[in-house]
């Protein structure tokens, strides 16, 4: 019995088994890929990436020759919160227990520019980050931890000015020259434009400030990597991989340009360049993801013709994903985060953040911030993947994918090259609609049940049991920041801040010299962030985004069920009774610039038939109120995703009873937990719409309450 079976005796064996062709197995994926249930070396044919090996370019199978083998990936977990002092001693903690490399997380109010005192961020302060606003925090931020062999991310983009300021001058008073600071600056603007929003000034000066830090770091600081060419947030506002690989590198490539614009030699930079992308359930698809990236990002950087081999390497950080995390059940996220947290190691990440199973709801605490290390450090010591590099090479499945998720990134990276590149492609709008398509599409295919969450939409439990939680006291944070502020300012020799910061204006204003050379003078001489925020804002002004929201995707997904048919005929009856359409505005408060949840809700609920409108991102809540009553809306829903509901919520309801829009109905969507429900409902919130609420079901809940007003 030695005859080799083929293809088709497989294909006649599988339809006896399934009882249809296997073909009615393949799975179409979000990136347009069909997964077969049957992968051989057939599919290998016409696929050139094999056969190289790590540690040459193109680097498909890593960046090192003996990868995990000879030194691990960095246990590298994003925290910061509250003040200073109290992430501080959170680091250390952390560093003691195993982790090996710090990550800042920033509030939203220094992201943005703003000092803690500023009034745009009482809602904002020490909540989804910690509070910086001068050298002085800074140096408590890294107090009794050494600098000259601790590698610190900064996840700053907006501010990245004067944070990487602060960063250098705080290294400086802890005794060490910047020349031997390692670590990464986040400092990717162009992917804040498409998804995540904490940016400052329009993109023209953004990129300029992008490219001096590119040049300064590669002067004077060679051990430190000058951006972190950002996926992740993409992959979280909804991409599918395709788009998060093609837009990152395609980003990247608009950076490189931009350094060179500025007279830099690729050598000399190229090498610094880091990457970042977010790690999701598709397992095989996410690690063959990073090893398409690294052989992509090749043959982009292959086109500047650089000498040494280094500026064609992609090393890239990577964290488990956000967004599948769920509020019901959580525990099953720990399970998520270490399938992705293996996945990620698997495609040969540098360096990895494992999520806390309690971060789709809040901050994650001592208790769950340990078991997320401990799945990385179950990984690296008791599983045994650290020993082989690469060990996925070869597999018929995840070569081939390797293959496609290339070869599509690549055409979508050439259609961005056609429209002039990407700071064009951001300005067209081209890559935020398609992720916002993607997004809403993805929702919709969650609604429907077509695309399983364990415990959300199957498996779901009948009561859902409290789980501690992380709560900020936002106001203390707050009152202490001021106080500092106030100190610093005293002490401070105003003639040599105020001339610092004149020296900043002007080499913002006449485009010569290096604007974080002139930044670091301002940091030492203690001028704050907000102040050195301003000095360029005086030149460069501000962003504002206009809203869009795509139609038609959501509605589309449910147009042949009777469900969508039961809302819309509801919705007539109600648009009958009030002489128009249900307005509903779709509101995002203080600095939180995730905006995922909102532009879901406005599309799915104008394809439901309500009239929307979308609320700018940073208004404060007398602003929304301001905006809602002009519009005459009938609800306002508010999407709050990084902590400030318990301020914001409260201060909207006053403003609008107090402007004489006490009939319009508040109701709140987003990272809200459990606990803080009845104090929103005590607060004039009408409803409150938790992770995992069902599009529909939000719909349904909010005629409700304008039927119950017209009732009374
Ligand atoms: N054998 C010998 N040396 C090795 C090996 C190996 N197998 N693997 C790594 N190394 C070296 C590296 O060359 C590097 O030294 P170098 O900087 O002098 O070249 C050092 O060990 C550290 O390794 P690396 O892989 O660079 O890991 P990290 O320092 O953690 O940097 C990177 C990872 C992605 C490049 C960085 O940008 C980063 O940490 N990003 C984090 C971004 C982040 O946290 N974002 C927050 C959301």
């Amino acid at each position: 019995m030695s005859d080799k079976k083929t293809l088709s005796d497989w294909a006649a064996l599988a339809e006896r088994e399934v009882k249809s062709p296997p073909e009615a197995l393949t799975w179409q994926t979000p990136e347009g890929i069909a997964v077969k249930p049957l992968y051989t070396e057939a599919d290998l044919d016409g696929a050139g990436h094999l056969g190289s090996l790590p540690g040459f370019a193109p680097f498909t199978r890593g960046p090192r020759a003996t990868m995990y083998a000879g030194r691990p990936w960095t246990i590298r977990q994003y925290a910061g919160f509250s003040t200073a002092e109290a992430s501080n001693a959170f680091y250390r903690k952390a560093l003691a227990s195993g982790q090996q490399g710090v990550s800042v997380a920033f509030d939203l109010a220094t992201h943005r520019g703003y000092d803690s005192d500023h009034p745009r961020v009482v809602g904002d302060v020490g909540k989804a980050g910690v509070a910086i606003d001068s050298v002085e925090d800074m140096k408590i931020l890294f107090d009794g931890i050494p600098l000259e062999k601790i590698s610190v991310s900064m996840t700053m983009n907006g501010a990245v000015i004067p944070i990487l300021a602060a960063f250098i001058v705080a290294g400086e008073e802890q005794g060490v020259p910047r020349a031997a600071l390692s670590g990464t600056i986040q400092n990717d603007i162009l992917k804040e434009f498409m998804v995540r929003n904490t940016y400052i000034y329009p993109p023209e000066p953004s990129m300029r400030i992008v490219a001096d830090i590119i040049d300064y770091t590669a002067r004077e600081m060679p051990k430190f990597n000058s951006i972190s060419i950002s996926g992740y947030h993409m992959q979280e506002a909804g991409a599918t991989l395709v788009q998060e690989l093609a837009f990152t590198l395609a980003d990247g490539r608009e950076y490189v340009r931009a350094a060179l614009a500025k007279g830099l030699n690729v050598d000399d930079f190229a090498g610094r360049l880091s990457f970042f992308f977010a790690i999701g359930m598709n397992f095989f698809m996410e690690a063959a993801k990073l090893r398409a990236a690294r052989l992509l990002w090749a043959r982009t950087m292959e086109a500047f013709s650089p000498k040494k081999q280094s500026s064609l390497m992609l090393r890239t950080h990577c964290q488990t994903s956000g967004v599948s995390l769920q509020e019901q059940d959580p525990y099953n996220n720990i399970i998520r985060t270490a399938f992705e947290a293996m996945s990620a190691v698997l495609g040969g990440t540098q360096s990895l953040h494992t999520n806390s199973f309690d971060e789709a709801i809040a901050l994650p605490t001592e208790f769950s911030s340990r078991i997320a290390r401990n799945t990385q450090l179950i990984l690296q010591h008791e599983t045994g993947v650290t020993r082989v590099v690469d060990p996925l090479a070869g597999s018929y499945y995840v070569e081939s994918l390797t293959a496609e998720l290339a070869d599509k990134a690549w055409a979508l990276m050439e259609e961005v090259e056609a429209l002039g590149g990407m700071t064009k492609a951001v300005a067209d709008g081209l890559p935020k609609r398609l992720i916002e398509e993607a997004a809403t599409r993805r929702q919709a295919a969650v609604d429907k049940g077509e695309e399983v969450v364990v415990g959300v939409n199957r498996y779901r439990l009948e009561t859902e049991d409290d789980h501690d939680i992380l709560d900020i006291d936002n106001a203390a944070v707050r009152t202490a920041q001021i106080k500092r502020i106030e100190e610093t300012k005293r002490r401070r020799d105003t003639a040599e801040v105020t001339a610092a910061l004149n020296a900043l204006t002007e080499v913002a204003r006449s485009g010569k010299g290096n604007i974080l050379e002139a930044a670091v003078a301002a940091a030492r001489a203690r001028a704050t962030v907000g102040e050195i925020s301003d000095a360029m804002r005086a030149v460069f002004g501000d962003h504002s985004a206009v809203p869009e929201v795509v139609t038609d995707i959501y509605g589309d997904a449910y147009r042949d069920e009777p469900e969508l048919a039961t809302l819309s005929a509801r919705l007539s009856a109600v648009s009958r009774s009030i002489g128009r359409k249900p307005k509903i505005m779709v509101a995002k408060l203080g600095q939180d610039g995730h905006d995922r949840g909102a532009k879901i809700i406005a599309s799915a609920f104008g394809d439901i038939g309500f009239d929307v409108l979308a609320g700018p991102l940073f208004q404060t809540p007398e602003e929304a109120a301001d905006m809602a009553l002009a519009a005459n809306v009938h609800v306002v829903g508010v999407s709050s995703l990084a902590a400030g509901h318990k301020t914001l919520l409260p201060q909207l309801v006053e403003t609008l009873k107090a402007r004489g829009g006490g009939e319009v109905i508040v109701v709140c969507g987003g990272v809200v937990p459990r606990q803080d429900y009845q104090f929103l409902m005590d607060h004039g919130v009408a409803a409150v719409f938790g992770p995992g609420t069902n599009v529909m079901e939000a719909g349904r809940a909010v005629l409700d309450l304008l039927e119950g007003r017209l009732r009374n």
